[in-house]
This record gives structure tokens, sequence and C-alpha cells, in this order.
């Protein structure tokens, strides 16, 4: 056998990357109130992880390093801070495919930095470099060759403020086509072009990294009449405020519905969502008809994931700054040759698994860098649970351990330990009832070494994943500490003031949504120094 026909016998890969969908939004699933009958489809056709999850962010943008992750199989401390931008040394997924023969081809969103696009794709259409965008206007590029996306257009920002028209880099806009549908539709132009009976041609890893159904909450029509008002269920544990500060009650997520939150208003934003989320899967359904018209289906690998989850009124909050289930779980599955039909598993799985789980189904060798475990023998086997703990880590605030059936979630806000909570997730899915708060004082020796138990496996986490060495961790553990010095390390103990660094982290919150938040998000993990004109000296 050639080397060419060899590369060609492997499968295609076919990626759709969903943003800011919930674990739970998917009917085939068991949610009966949201129509979903092509990802439904997906779910038939291959293996869902029920138990898929991000471990939370370092970011209040959580899709930035959630993304970094995927792409590098790399851990949350493990990524170049909050995930602005991809070192080198990180190989990403596209370069560790492309090496391998596959033509790699990126669609849509790119959170990680311009310069980084092109080390993982050959080819590509319709980039959209950013967090998130109005729908129907969203400025994106052609595929550069040399990289640079220098093409720079008009564009008013400020269309309420101003008529000034500044201009931004991108080279095109489809004005009045919502993103799902462009995006889709440079997919299934990619499909129908593509010729694998040549030989030069190689097999492809496809991209297709959707807005949707990240707010601004728009769809077409259709889709929104599929749903009336009066029969949307508010969550079972929908709370008008949350109980105590987690640290970010009011970051720009939070500020999408009133506080308190109003139950009808809470309903019309889990409808919005919903339809967002049927013309999602709509689009989702045009690509793999194209899949099925080439021929190509049988021979493709498709995994379908969602960057991180949302609470949309679930304990009176509305984004994904947290470390409940709702914000940290996300859907997960594969389909494809040799993954088993119709399957489910409750494997403890994380995004950075997809890396090295493709790797392993179409046998190309995992490179050093990446530190995901292949989902492949959960596949095959219901009792391989991949892992028996999940860490989560919000930002400095919030840290959080689970095991098949408990889930401890420690606060601290304001350099101090404020809060502990122990969950059942076995009787309590919906994480309503606080174990420790129920029994004041007075614990049962079962939950006191619970959250013993926990802790310790939270610290070890901490330590082999080096949060401390972030400086969310060092706000985070410092903090923690102070309450639990038995927790302690030389690492901890040795922290110093985190004055300056809490200056840029000011910053960094202060401009979130304008743009220079990525700057100073990047800025908190540099050495610096401030100068008095407020600029900041950087030395490495
Ligand atoms: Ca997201």
């Amino acid at each position: 056998m050639s080397e060419s026909s060899k590369k060609n016998s492997k499968p295609n890969i076919v990626f759709f990357f969903t943003d800011d969908q919930r674990h739970d939004t998917i009917q085939a699933l068991g949610n009966d109130s949201i129509h979903t009958p092509n990802i439904d489809r997906l779910v038939k056709m291959g293996t869902t992880f029920t138990h898929g999850h991000i471990p939370s962010g370092t970011s209040a943008a959580v899709c930035m390093p959630s993304r970094a992750m995927v792409l590098t199989g790399r851990s949350l401390y493990h990524i170049d801070g909050a995930g602005q931008k991809i070192p080198e040394d990180h190989v990403m997924l596209g370069s560790a495919l492309r090496d391998a023969g596959y033509q790699t081809f990126g669609i849509g969103k790119w959170h990680n930095g311009r310069e980084s696009f092109n080390r993982g794709f050959t080819g590509g259409k319709d980039i959209f470099f950013g967090g998130m965008h109005d729908h129907w206007n969203v400025p994106v590029h052609d595929y550069d060759p040399d990289g640079f996306y220098k093409g720079r257009a008009p564009y008013i920002k400020k269309f309420f403020a101003t008529n000034k028209t500044e201009h931004r880099r991108y080279d095109h806009m489809y004005q009045g086509v919502h993103s799902s549908t462009f995006i889709a539709r440079a997919a299934i132009n990619f499909i129908s072009s593509h010729d694998r009976s040549n030989d030069k041609s190689a097999p492809y890893f496809m991209y297709i990294s959707f807005l949707a159904p990240h707010d601004p909450r728009t769809m077409p029509k259709r889709f929104l009449e599929m749903y009336d008002i009066n029969d949307i269920q508010l969550p079972p544990n929908f709370l008008r405020m949350h109980p105590f500060d987690t640290g970010e009650l009011y970051i720009r997520d939070e500020r999408l519905a009133k506080h308190p939150r109003k139950p009808d208003e809470v309903k019309q934003h889990i409808l919005e969502y919903y339809a967002m989320i049927s013309h999602l899967d709509y689009e989702i359904g045009r690509v793999i008809d194209a899949l099925e018209a080439k021929g190509d289906l049988d021979n493709t690998i498709l995994v379908l994931a969602g960057d991180n989850g949302l609470a949309v009124g679930q304990h009176g909050l509305m984004g994904k700054q947290n470390c409940y289930e709702h914000s940290n779980r996300v859907p997960l599955l594969f389909a494809g040759p040799a993954i088993p039909k119709n399957n489910k598993t409750d494997a403890h799985a994380y995004l950075m698994d997809i890396y090295p789980t493709l790797c392993d189904l179409v046998g190309v060798s995992i490179p050093d860098s990446v530190e995901g475990k292949s989902l492949v023998p959960a596949m095959n086997d219901d009792n391989e649970k991949i892992r028996e703990h999940v860490f989560y880590g919000y930002e400095r605030y919030i840290r959080s351990i689970k095991d098949s059936r408990y889930k401890l979630i420690e606060y601290v806000i304001k350099k101090k330990h404020t809060k502990s909570q122990l969950f059942d997730l076995k009787e309590d899915p919906w994480e309503k009832n606080n174990l420790l708060e129920k029994e004041g004082e007075n614990l049962s020796e079962f939950n006191e070494e619970k959250v013993k138990e926990l802790r310790e496996v939270l610290c070890t986490f901490r330590d082999e994943w080096d949060d401390v060495e972030s400086y969310w961790g060092k706000c985070f553990w410092k903090g923690f500490c102070k309450s639990f010095p038995e927790y302690s390390n030389e690492k901890i103990r040795k922290i110093g003031r985190l004055k300056t660094a809490k200056s840029k982290v000011h910053l960094y919150r202060k401009y979130v949504g304008t743009g220079k938040e990525y700057f100073y998000s990047w800025l908190i993990n540099r050495k610096t120094s401030k100068n008095k004109d407020n600029t900041y000296t950087i030395y490495k």
C-alpha cells in the first residue's frame, strides 16, 4: 500500500463545537421541552458522554480557557494564561492531525488569538476572531494562507451613541444571515467540493465552531414559533436571587435579566435559548445531510461538544461563572466507525479528552503536551469511568470537587473563605440542598468525613494541576488556607501580597465587554510594574 493511500484510509473528522450549550438541552437525552431532531439523530448514531465537563474557567469569558483546553488537550492551569493565545509548544489538535496527513479546515468562532489559527488549519472559511457578536452581522475573515488576517473594513461599533464609522479587522460580513446559517453553509460547501478519490486529497478534519446559542439570543422566527411560553417550566432549582456572593453576581451575563429574577422573564430566556438551539440543531442537520449525500457519512467521525454550560435562571443565576453542574456540564458525543451506536456512559469526561480520543480513534500518536485521556475505553466498557473525581476551579473565587455521588464547593470572597456546600448529586441532582447548611454546626459523622475526604482530593488536584502557580489559585488558596491551615503547604505560605496583580484584575474587570479585557487578563500573568501615567512596563 502506498503512503498516500494508507493516509486516505483514515476516516474524516467533523467536529461540531457549540457555544454556551448546556448538557441537558437535547431531547433524546431526556429534555421533552426542546426540539433537537438532528442532535437526537447523532445520539442514536453514536456514544454519548452524559457526564462531559469543563473544569470551569480562569476568566469570566469561560469560553476562552475552555476552547484552549479543547484545542491543546491540556488542563486549566497548563494553558497559557486564560487561553488568550496558544503557545507553539502546546501542539494543537489540528496540527497533530495535519502532521498525520489530514487536511484541516476551520470555520466560525476562534477565541484563542489570531496567530494560532493557521498552526492548526491548512484551510478555513468565515473565521470570526472574538468571543461573541450580533449573530446577523458577524465580521469574519476568509482564510489567509499567510496567517496575518490583516483585512480591515468599516464598522460602526456604537451605533446608538455615535455616527462615527470605525474600522476593525475583518474582510466580509453577511448582513442579515444568521451565524449558524453561514457557518453550516461553509461546512456544506467544503464537504461538496472535497474529493477523496483524488490520490493527493487527504481525509479531512473540519472544525465547525458555532457562535450559538450564546446570547444575544436571536434566531429565524420559525424556530421561536416552535415554542409556547405556557409550556416552559421553571427549573426545580429556580431562585429569585443567589443566596450568597459567588464573586460574580453582577457580571455581564448576570445582568441579562433583572435582579431579583422574575419567573416570566426567566421563562422567556429559556424559551429563546431553546429556540436558538433548535435553529442550531437544524443547521447541524444540514451538515449531516450533506455528508450523507456525498457518501461520506459512513467514513466520518462526528463529534458534538459544547464549550460551557449556562444557568438561565437556575440558582438565581443567568451565566456560567460558577461551579454548579448547569454551568460546567456540556453535551459531548461521538459517532462514526468503531464507535458503539445508541450508547450512553456516565464516565467522568473532560473536553480536553476529545483530542486524545480522536487521536486514538484514527491511529495518530498523542503528543506529549496533551494531558487529557482517551475516552475510547469508556465507549466500549460501562465499568470504565476514566477518572474518579472531577475538579472545578472558577477564577479566584470558587474551587470544587466531586466523586461519583458527592460534590463539595468552596468559596473565597474578598480573600476570606466564606462558604462550603456539600451536595448529594444522586438524591439532589439540582444542587438544592446543601447538606452542611441543614446541619449547621452539628455535622453528621458521615458528612464531616466526606468534607475532609473531598478537601484532601481537592488539594491533590491543586498540586497536580499547578493551581497555585496561577494568579487565580494564589488568591483562592491563600484565602482558603487562612481558614484551614491544615491544607497549606510551602508554596502557599510563600505567597506574598497580591497587590499589583489585584490592580490589574480590577482593570480587567472594569474593561470586561469592551475588547480591552483580553489585554488585561493577559497582563495578569506577566511580571509588570505600573507607571505614573497608568501604563504598564512588561518584563517578560
Ligand atoms: Ca461559551
